[in-house]
């Protein structure tokens, strides 16, 4: 691991290097391949968080539409200092941290309990989670920080085992919602592995609501989401010397009432030929094909529950809003 900023008490290190050289030859670009010769067409939605990426996802959840930010910071308003007392001390791991926001309200209910604490942020974007470490580190003094730069998969493959009294892995947003079925069962395997007998595992989901509601949240009045959704064409033209031109492309975000979830794509204006060069590769669009960015699942509570419990991460306490659009569910392993 490469230490790139180190004070006592904070430290950034890279899971793994985000620009070329250190990628071995096979991984650099294979999943863009895999999606883009797929039918229909895929990009993995982990693209989306290049440094500008993230900063637009930051905007996202200020639009009075995307109601999940907003629904979550107010459970968690209500509900910290209750999560702070049932796991007691630990350090806190946090999957795609961004801006640390809304973790500030865990941060202060363990804060005023405990102290001194350990926070672990991790992120893909390098850029977001320096500077909220950086700021973090200068409003919580006592807080030992250490972030990580990279994705889940390689988060939770180096996690060492802790020395504090417990772990609480969390993963907020409902980015989880983010996952396939098979990629979903995948993950919650793997937290559940890397947890120790009486570690906490907490989870945001974004609960089933009405089309309208979702639609609205994916298709913003500010077209906030539509430049997220094309900045990342912005992103692998810079990665992969692409010449995607972000015009001829539309965002398009629809709830599939089946499946349970958001399905955002790009769609190709026009019949056009694409080419990454750093990576070699054609891609050849027609008009009006879509090329599928993100799902957004959304979750049904007592499923999520028992899928958890399946996994040995039993739930504790559910933690919900008046609506009921959004649930954090607090787990522990049992082992
Ligand atoms: C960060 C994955 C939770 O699915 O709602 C927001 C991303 N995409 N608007 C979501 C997103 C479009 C967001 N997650």
């Amino acid at each position: 691991m490469l230490t790139q900023l180190q004070t006592e008490q904070l430290r950034i290190e890279y899971l793994q290097p985000l620009e070329t050289k250190k990628e071995s030859k096979d991984s650099w670009g294979q999943d863009i391949k895999e999606g883009l010769t797929q039918c229909p067409k895929k990009i993995p939605s982990k693209y989306f968080y290049d440094d500008p990426g993230s900063q637009l996802f930051e905007q996202i959840c200020e639009l009075p539409e995307y109601y999940p930010t907003r629904t979550e910071a107010s459970i968690l308003r209500e509900y910290a200092e209750e999560i702070a007392e049932i796991t007691g001390t630990c350090e806190l791991v946090e999957l795609g941290s961004g801006s640390s926001t809304k973790t500030r309200l865990l941060l202060d209910a363990y804060h005023q309990q405990n102290e001194l604490f350990k926070y672990m942020p991790i992120d893909v974007s390098a850029g977001i989670l320096r500077e909220s470490a950086i700021q973090l580190k200068q409003d919580y003094n006592s807080l030992q920080i250490q972030g990580l730069v990279g994705t889940y998969d390689q988060a939770l493959t180096q996690l060492q085992p802790t020395s504090w009294p417990a772990r609480m892995i969390f993963f907020l947003g409902s980015s989880i919602g983010n996952f396939s079925e098979t990629d979903y069962d995948n993950f919650l395997g793997k937290i559940s592995e890397v947890s120790g007998n009486g570690d906490y595992f907490l989870l945001g989901i974004d609960l089933q609501k009405p089309k309208s509601i979702l639609e609205a949240a994916y298709n913003d009045s500010q077209g906030v989401t539509a430049a997220f959704n094309l900045n990342m064409l912005a992103h692998l033209n810079h990665k992969f010397q692409g010449n995607f031109d972000l015009n001829h492309f539309k965002h398009q975000a629809i709830y599939n009432e089946e499946e349970k979830q958001i399905e955002m794509y790009l769609s190709s204006e026009e019949a056009q030929n694409i080419y990454l060069k750093s990576i070699d590769f054609k891609l050849e669009l027609k008009k009006e094909e879509k090329i599928l960015t993100e799902i957004s699942r959304k979750f049904d509570l007592e499923k999520t529950k028992h899928q958890l419990e399946s996994k040995q991460l039993k739930p504790v306490k559910v933690f919900t809003d008046k609506n009921k659009w959004f649930a954090l569910i607090l787990c522990q392993a049992v082992k």
